[in-house]
C-alpha cells in the first residue's frame, strides 16, 4: 500500500510514523509513506495556503488552489482509491474502516488546519471524511497518523504471531482479555490458576468470558 500525506506540518507525523511496526511495515516494503508539505504548492513566496474565510469569522481556510495543485499533481503519479479529509466533523474511524481502508491500494489523507479546508476540495476531491473522535484536535496530523497506524498493522505479513491483530480488541466485537507474564506471583498477587493449567481449551474459553465480562462493564454498547 502507498500512502501520501499532505500537512502544512510534516514534522508532526515523522516520528509516529517512522517507529516500531509502523518502521517495520516500511522496511519490509508492505507500506511506503510519503509526506509532502503543502506550502509546496502554496499561492506566492511568503508560502500561503490559507486565507480569511468569506462571510467573515474568526480563523483562516486552507485554500484550494494549493490543494488541488497538489492533489493533481499526485494523481498524475498514482490513481487514488481514497482521498480521506481528516476532520472532527467526519464519520468516526472505528476497526471497521480500518479493516476496510487496509484493502486499497493508494491513500491520500489531507490534513486539515486552522477552520478547516475549502468546501469545494471537499465537494469535488475527497472520497472519505474521517474523524477519529468527539474531540477536537489543533491539526489532523495526529488524527491521520493514528489512521495510518491503524491501517498499516493490517497489511498482509506486517504483524507476526506475536502481535497478531486477530486477538486485538475490536477485531471480534469484544475487548482484550486480562493478560499476564512472569512472576506467576508478585506481591502475593497471583496469576489466575487456569493460565497455568496447560489445558489451551481451558484457556481460550476463560480469555473468552474474561473479555465478555470486560465488554458488559466497560463497553455494554459494543455488544448491541
Ligand atoms: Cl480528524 N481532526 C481534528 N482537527 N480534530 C479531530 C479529528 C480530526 N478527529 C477528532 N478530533
Amino acid at each position: 500500500m502507498h500512502i501520501d500525506l499532505l500537512t502544512v506540518l510534516p514534522e508532526l507525523l515523522e516520528s509516529p510514523l517512522n517507529h516500531s511496526i509502523m518502521k517495520r511495515a516500511q522496511d519490509k516494503g508492505h507500506l511506503t509513506v510519503t509526506v509532502h508539505q503543502l506550502r509546496k504548492w502554496a499561492v506566492n513566496a511568503y508560502g500561503q495556503v490559507d486565507d480569511y474565510q468569506y462571510g467573515g469569522g474568526a480563523g483562516m481556510v486552507m485554500m484550494c488552489e494549493p490543494l488541488v495543485a497538489a492533489i493533481e499533481e499526485l494523481q498524475r503519479e498514482r490513481r487514488f482509491d481514497a482521498i480521506i479529509y481528516m476532520t472532527p466533523d467526519g464519520e468516526r474511524f472505528e476497526q471497521k474502516t480500518a479493516n476496510r481502508l487496509s484493502l486499497l491500494q493508494n491513500i491520500l489523507i489531507i490534513c486539515g488546519h486552522y477552520k478547516g479546508i475549502d468546501q469545494r476540495v471537499r465537494d469535488h476531491f475527497v472520497t472519505h471524511e474521517i474523524s477519529i473522535g468527539d474531540y477536537v484536535l489543533s491539526g489532523g496530523e495526529l488524527a491521520a497518523a493514528v489512521l495510518v497506524d491503524a491501517i498499516g498493522r493490517l497489511l498482509p505479513g506486517v504483524l507476526n504471531d506475536e502481535t497478531s491483530a486477530l486477538t486485538d480488541s475490536f477485531q471480534d466485537g469484544l475487548l482484550a482479555p486480562p493478560v499476564y507474564t512472569r512472576p506467576a506471583e508478585f506481591r502475593g498477587w497471583k496469576v489466575p490458576d487456569i493460565l497455568l493449567s496447560g489445558d489451551p481449551r481451558k484457556v481460550e474459553e476463560w480469555r473468552h468470558d474474561e473479555a465478555v465480562k470486560r465488554t458488559e462493564e466497560r463497553r455494554p454498547d459494543l455488544l448491541d
